[in-house]
């Protein structure tokens, strides 16, 4: 029996779309060298033999520029799935073998772990035809090892000189292009020959930057999630009884719900950036959503829909001090006091270092959430906001409101509130890539290819223009440290991409804000439906609200 659907199928036969530029001759032009965004002599100091690399562009060139030679090249994906991996790689593959048809493709497995362990498959068109426009990363698996000390570079040397590999390419997000620095900065100063290229991947959106337009992957999982908010809205629309609250991946940013929201239309969206500038308390945020519940209440709407970004509690001003302070505990002196402590021994101690305020702030969370704050982190060192359950803890904190008003009523006044829960992210993670992020990805390893041929490293492969045709898309490379500055992670400070958040005097938002009101107080859902995949342009092939308003608005 065919394991792969018809859609499977019939979508493998899909050939992504490319920019001009890098269709046939490309050449390199270098603009001017650059700057890191902010804390320019630390970032210089720490990257002496890649920092102020000048931009690159490709653009179509008569002849072949250079002398043709196959390139080894190696893959690894990094962190969290997204959908458009697999194209990159295809692309990639592609790319390498225009150049010279004996180059080869190697896949570490699982992640920087692959590399360092040399664990690694040879990718042949065999197997990469097999995974040309599918969802996923399961063609070499991905994992979240950091990538950064000098003994993993130094094992990763081994393997890469054993298969003459002449470049690697990371596939991932801006934790691991800042790895990715990292190690084309080592490579380089110690005159290793083996390029490092990174690929802007995340269904976070919040890669992005003046030369980086949008991460992969986010076009595609916001518009898995916007139709199943639509399918809810609209059975909440026919049932009229339940309030739904969803919560929406995406660890800080709330790009993925700013853009739901713009897609569906929803009663409320959180955005955490707004929390934060307005200095909402957790219980501000409840007051709010009552405000709507009552409203809708008032109508006859006993039934609405919620939309609360992931990474909501770290912007709440209260929890970010608390979770700041945890983090300085997360630093080496005192994980080396906690190494042998039971958990509650670890709550313990950390509570015993933590200021007046904090502890009052940590013991009014629910015990599971502050010890969820304590306790889990990421390698990275981030808390792992996908396993806080916020959605159910706006929810009860508006029945309880809600319940507190209904005391003081008559029984015929009463207020109805059904709260149900939901949290996409996964569902989103892994789905067939829209043709938009089939052709953005498949261009960016293409692309990759072209940088590895230019001898760069450091750079991260770019392409922009994107609401734009693809034939008019641009490509080229931007040098990784010039979107770099300073922050505290885990107690020290770090050089780290710097991260996007929503832009709160962005066209994006503006247009939610001009909105939203109307959208509580009425009905007004939109129901997107699923991905389609075949069909008219303006179907098929829109990119998302977000990176419309912000390029054509
Ligand atoms: P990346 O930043 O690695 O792309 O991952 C993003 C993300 O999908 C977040 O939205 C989410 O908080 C996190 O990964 C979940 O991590 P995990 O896959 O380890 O559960």
């Amino acid at each position: 029996m065919n394991t792969k659907s018809v859609l499977q199928q019939q979508r493998a036969a899909y050939q992504p779309k490319l920019p001009a530029a890098l269709w046939g001759n490309v050449k390199s032009v270098f603009g001017q060298p650059t700057e890191s965004v902010a804390d320019q002599e630390k970032i210089k100091q720490l990257f002496p033999a890649t920092y102020g690399l000048p931009e690159l562009t490709f653009e179509k060139a008569d002849e072949s520029d250079d002398l043709r030679h196959p390139i080894n090249v190696g893959v690894i994906l990094s962190g969290g799935q997204a959908p458009g991996g697999h194209n990159v790689i295809s692309g990639l593959f592609d790319g390498l073998k225009s150049i010279h048809p004996e180059s080869r493709l190697f896949g570490f497995l699982m992640g920087p772990d692959g590399l360092v362990n040399h664990q690694y498959i040879e990718l042949t068109s065999d197997i990469v035809d097999e995974y040309r426009n599918t969802g996923g990363f399961d063609i070499i698996g991905s994992g979240r090892t950091k990538l950064e000390k000098d003994e993993q570079f130094e094992k990763g040397r081994q393997i890469l000189e054993q298969l003459h590999i002449n470049a690697v390419v990371i596939i991932g997000g801006d934790d691991s292009n800042t790895n990715a620095a990292v190690m084309a900065d080592y490579y380089k100063r110690n005159n290793i020959p083996i390029q490092v290229i990174g690929c802007p991947k995340t269904i976070d959106g919040d890669l992005k930057n003046k030369f980086i337009e949008t991460s992969f992957g986010f076009d595609t999982a916001t518009k898995v999630y916007s139709e199943l908010i639509g399918n809810i809205e609209r059975d909440c629309n026919s049932a009229k009884k339940y309030w739904h609250f969803i919560k929406l991946m995406g660890r800080s940013a709330s790009h993925i719900a700013l853009e739901c929201a713009l897609q569906t239309q929803p009663n409320y969206c959180v955005i955490s950036e707004e929390v934060e500038q307005k200095q909402m308390a957790l219980w501000d945020i409840v007051e709010d959503i009552t405000r709507v519940v009552l409203a809708r209440a008032e109508q006859g709407m006993n039934y609405g829909t919620v939309l609360v970004p992931e990474g909501l509690i770290e912007f709440i001003p209260e929890c970010k001090e608390l979770i700041q302070q945890l983090n300085e505990l997360t630093a080496a002196e005192h994980q080396l006091k906690m190494a042998n402590m039971t958990p509650d021994e670890k709550v313990k101690y950390m509570c015993s270092h933590l200021t007046e305020k904090n502890k009052h702030t940590l013991n009014s969370l629910p015990d599971a959430l502050g010890r969820q704050l304590m306790l889990e982190r990421d390698p990275h060192g981030n808390v792992q906001v996908s396993l806080i359950e916020t959605e159910k803890l706006l929810a009860a904190c508006v029945a309880h409101n809600i319940q507190l008003l209904n005391e003081k009523r008559g029984k015929k006044s009463q207020i109805k509130f059904n709260a149900l829960h939901h949290f996409f992210g996964y569902e989103g993670r892994c789905a067939a890539p829209s043709n938009f992020d089939a052709d953005y990805c498949y261009a960016l390893g293409y692309n990759a290819a072209q940088l590895v041929r230019s001898g760069v490293t450091g750079y991260m492969s770019n392409v922009r223009n994107l609401t734009k045709p693809s034939s008019q898309w641009i490509a080229g490379g931007v040098p990784i440290t010039m979107m770099m500055n300073i922050e505290r992670r885990n107690g020290e400070d770090k050089p780290v991409i710097r991260k996007a958040l929503v832009d709160l005097e962005g066209h994006p938002f503006k247009e939610f804000a001009a909105n939203r009101e109307y959208w509580a107080a009425n009905t007004c859902y939109v129901y997107p439906g699923p991905i389609q995949y075949f069909g008219p342009a303006e179907v098929c092939d829109q990119p998302s609200r977000t990176l419309f308003f912000e390029q054509e608005a």
